[in-house]
């Protein structure tokens, strides 16, 4: 062991071992209990900043806990490799996406190592190969075939400049990020899965995710957006019915009008020889309403002249093209109730409609609509037979009314749409499917797939080069001329099976069912928060694809998901004389504290007073990133992960502090320090608890006290940073205690050991080496330590003395002395005596173990 440590030795030795060995290889075992240890796949951006270093080292620790614990853990890696940025990189630096991608898997797969994550590198592959995405294109075949898949147009983004389909971060502003021009929405054919027919059971197994956090599964909820209601229609004279769709069919009776969407059927009816209208419904399509944006956004409409037949009145409302509707949602038109619905009061109080009230509120205070629409549920009024009815039994009263004249019935809805998985870009998984002369449209045989995506080309920034070249799309189907889908796989695509196929990745087939049921599901997944809809709920969809195909057994994919919080560190800025603010990298900053540690001044490196906006999310647009790989250069990968585990609870924001990070690396420091000084002296002898002194059973119980809590806060609690807490703790109480009787090395050597072992998970690298200079064998296959109950078991206790509330003594007594010898020990102390003299002692109260009271006047 050398005198001093010195990380950047050791952490290339071991590293260089744990290749050798390849030890963190695995394969099925039937006679271990496994264990699926996940952390989200990289995307190969180029390098890796602190967000993907705090999620890999909570996934390796978590992965190094549980091996040894005895289990059989795969820790898999990989790359998200297809994507836009490689597109806009490729152009910005006259190179392919291909070749760029590629060369960021080698630097970060190396920076990766270095941090000396314990990954199966005989797993890993980039989802931009054909000999992964062959697979998806293979299972999206059986998809079509099964009949869930389908075709049908639906809208994009379009730069009429460009000529080009812009994906949704290439709008800004509602314009055109290259060239400025407003942005169009076009109708275009493209393809979708039906998640939709999974809703209710993507819903429903939501409440067996125990090991999920809540607001994830909260979040999911609602994105599934299940609502109950009632499905109805109104007669139109000389038209289809007009089907509506209503949460609230409570209120049917204040109905004064009706709103339809932009690309309603009968809005285009309606358009055909009313000019204004047609324009008027050119402009809503042009423009792109997000949900969220329904309620706040100006609500805008034009009367069709149509004429809607309420179905319970008779009466006569009009039919409103209104842009708040939705085309794809429900039936694409409302009935409007403008004195119980927000939207439709607004719209109302524009347009000058009627507004009819039908709902009192439930409390008997007096109904108020002056301001504003009552949206609440309460008792219905102006309803006719209806009348005093509450929300549930109108609910159902009215829907059972309709139903008995044929005119509605209750219906389910979803706000969750089909997945639309066409994207117009080049640098993804081309979708699988030809077109014929004669217009079919046909998926490609299995036995002609991968469809591959060439990767030399040149990009021209606008058009994909597969959409470029015309012959790229020519291909046969049986001995036919068809032509090729152009249109790539959305890559939340490659995402949503990767963690399926670690499972047997070079299986010539999707997947090795007889593997992926040893080790799925995964047992814990380890990711961020702002996966919490898409990723996860396509990866869930995907699942049970899989598993109605055949290839799994499982419901789920995801046993435990813990999302760690983000990382943030100090962000400074100057003030240029435009007046914009030009963010200053932290390590160009040189900071003033005040008493208390807060920045009390702040200059550049060119002298400027620049300032201070606080701890925010690492990130380019603040220039506020540390960069990991400076930090592991300065303080070995060791520390890093320590630090990242020490400074905040994994869930939870961690502030990236440079003097946190070096009081990590003094800690690791005196656990060598202590080690070394431990060994020098030689092998030492095992505890004989039978030998021990009070003050030596008391040090070995802290050990073992240690030993309980560290194993429930990572295994139960996952609360890492106060395992570390307790860890450094005991080190302390160690470096004071004596350390030269034969029973004191002992203990010692029982404690440090205890200590490698608990700190192997966090950083392992120091620990491989400390672990072998104790005589031991190899941390990487070592047994957990197990605390020893009987050394927990107190045989003395303190109990605190006070007189009149005060504290006068503090007595060391056997854990089982009774009440009346606790009694007369305090009272006889010399010290408490001096405060009782001359006084009566009116009363003693003793709580047990603890504390003893004397009141005395
Ligand atoms: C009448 C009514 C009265 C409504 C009332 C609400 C309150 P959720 O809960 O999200 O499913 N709606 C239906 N289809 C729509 C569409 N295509 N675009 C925009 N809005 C639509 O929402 C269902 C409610 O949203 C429905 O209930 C309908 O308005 C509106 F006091 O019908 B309601």
């Amino acid at each position: 062991m050398q005198d001093q440590y010195n990380p950047q030795d050791i952490e290339q030795k071991v590293q260089q071992h744990w290749d050798d060995n390849k030890t963190f290889v695995v394969s099925e075992d039937p006679n271990k209990e496994k264990f699926y240890c996940l952390s989200m796949f990289p995307y190969p951006s180029g390098r890796l900043h602190m967000g993907h270093v705090r999620n890999y080292t909570i996934g390796d620790v978590i992965s190094r806990f549980q091996r040894l614990q005895g289990k059989n853990v795969m820790q898999p890696i990989g790359w998200d490799a297809f994507g836009l940025p490689a597109e806009n990189a490729a152009v910005k630096n006259n190179t392919a996406p291909a070749p760029w991608t590629y060369e960021n898997i080698e630097y970060m797969k190396n920076q990766l190592k270095l941090l000396g994550f314990g990954y199966d590198w005989s797993r890993e592959f980039a989802t931009c190969t054909p000999e992964y995405y062959r697979w998806e294109q293979e299972f999206f075949t059986k998809l079509y075939e099964k009949g869930l898949v389908y075709k049908k147009t639906s809208s994009v983004n379009w730069c009429p400049n460009d000529q080009t389909v812009l994906a949704n971060e290439q709008v800004e502003d509602g314009c055109c990020w290259r060239c400025d021009t407003p942005v169009e929405q076009k109708e275009i054919p493209q393809w979708f899965i039906k998640i939709t027919e999974y809703a209710q059971e993507l819903l429903d197994d939501l409440d067996n995710l125990e090991g999920w956090p809540e607001m994830v599964k909260t979040m999911q909820r609602n994105w599934i957006g299940r609502s109950e209601g009632v499905e109805l229609s109104f007669e139109v004279a000389g038209q289809k019915d007009l089907e509506v769709y209503t949460t609230r069919p409570d209120t049917l009776l204040g109905v004064t009008y009706t709103g339809i969407a932009a690309g309603h059927p009968l809005a285009e009816i309606a358009a055909q020889n009313n000019p204004e209208l047609a324009a008027f419904i050119e402009e809503c399509k042009n423009t792109k309403v997000a949900e969220a944006e329904l309620a706040t956004m100006e609500k805008k409409g034009m009367d069709t002249g149509l004429k809607a037949i309420h179905p319970l009145t008779g009466k006569e409302v009009p039919i409103y093209v209104a842009n708040f509707v939705l085309m794809d949602y429900g039936t694409g038109a409302v009935m409007a109730v403008p004195a119980h619905d927000q939207r439709d009061y607004e719209f109302a109080t524009k347009y000058g409609l009627e507004i009819s009230p039908v709902i009192n509120p439930a409390d008997g205070s007096e109904l108020d609509i002056s301001e504003a629409a009552y949206t609440e549920k309460g008792t219905l009024f102006n309803s006719g037979e209806f009348d005093g009815l509450e929300f549930k039994a109108a609910f159902d009263a009215i829907a059972a009314k309709l139903e008995s004249l044929g005119k509605g019935k209750k219906t389910v809805n979803f706000r969750l749409r089909d997945w639309g998985v066409s994207r117009q870009r080049y640098w993804g998984a081309p979708i699988p499917m030809v077109t014929t002369e004669d217009g079919e449209v046909h998926p490609v045989p299995a036995e002609q797939l991968p469809v591959i995506l060439p990767e030399d080309v040149v990009m021209d920034g606008v058009t994909s080069p597969i959409k470029a070249d015309k012959e790229w799309a020519q291909t046969t189907f049986n001995g036919e001329p068809a032509l090729r889908e152009t249109d790539t796989f959305d890559t939340f695509m490659e995402s949503s099976w990767y963690y399926a196929r670690y499972c047997s990745p070079q299986a010539d087939d999707i997947l090795d069912p007889e593997k992926a049921n040893y080790w799925l599901p995964v047992d814990q997944y380890i990711g961020g928060i702002e996966h919490a809809c898409m990723h996860l709920l396509y990866s869930r969809f995907f699942h049970k694809l899989l598993r109605d195909a055949g290839y799994v057994t499982s419901d789920e994919p995801f046993k435990q998901l813990l999302c760690q919080g983000m990382v943030l560190a100090d962000a400074f800025f100057h003030t240029n004389e435009k007046g914009t603010k030009e963010w200053v990298a932290p390590t160009d900053v040189k900071v003033e504290r005040d008493g208390k540690g807060r920045i009390s001044s702040a200059t550049d490196n060119q002298g400027r007073e620049v300032e201070h906006s606080g701890m925010i999310k690492m990130s380019k647009s603040k220039n506020n990133g540390i960069d990991p790989q400076e930090m592991v250069d300065k303080y070995g990968a060791d520390t890093v992960r320590l630090f990242m585990m020490f400074a905040s609870p994994a869930d939870m924001t961690l502030e990236w502090q440079e003097s946190g990070v070096e009081g990590a690396n003094r800690f690791l420091k005196r656990v060598w320090k202590l080690v070394k000084e431990h060994t020098e002296k030689g092998e030492a002898t095992s505890v004989e608890v039978s030998k021990l002194s009070s003050q030596q059973k008391s040090l070995r119980r802290d050990v073992h006290k240690t030993i309980a809590k560290v194993s429930d806060d990572i295994a139960r609690r996952q609360t890492f940073n106060t395992a570390i807490a307790a860890i450094m703790e005991l080190m302390n109480k160690l470096a004071k205690a004596p350390q030269e009787g034969g029973q004191d090395r002992a203990i010692l050597d029982e404690a440090l050991k205890a200590i490698v072992a608990m700190l192997y998970p966090i950083t392992p690298h120091i620990c491989f080496e400390m672990w072998n200079a104790l005589g031991e064998e190899n941390v990487d296959s070592a047994t957990w330590p197990q605390h020893d109950e009987s050394a927990l078991v107190e045989d003395e206790k303190l109990i605190v003395v006070q007189v009149n509330g005060k504290l006068r003594a503090k007595l060391t007594v056997a854990a089982d002395a009774t009440k009346e010898q606790v009694e007369a020990l305090g009272l006889g102390d010399e010290n408490v005596c001096k405060f009782t003299e001359g006084k009566t002692v009116r009363k003693v109260i003793y709580v047990p173990g603890k504390l003893l009271n004397i009141v005395a006047n």
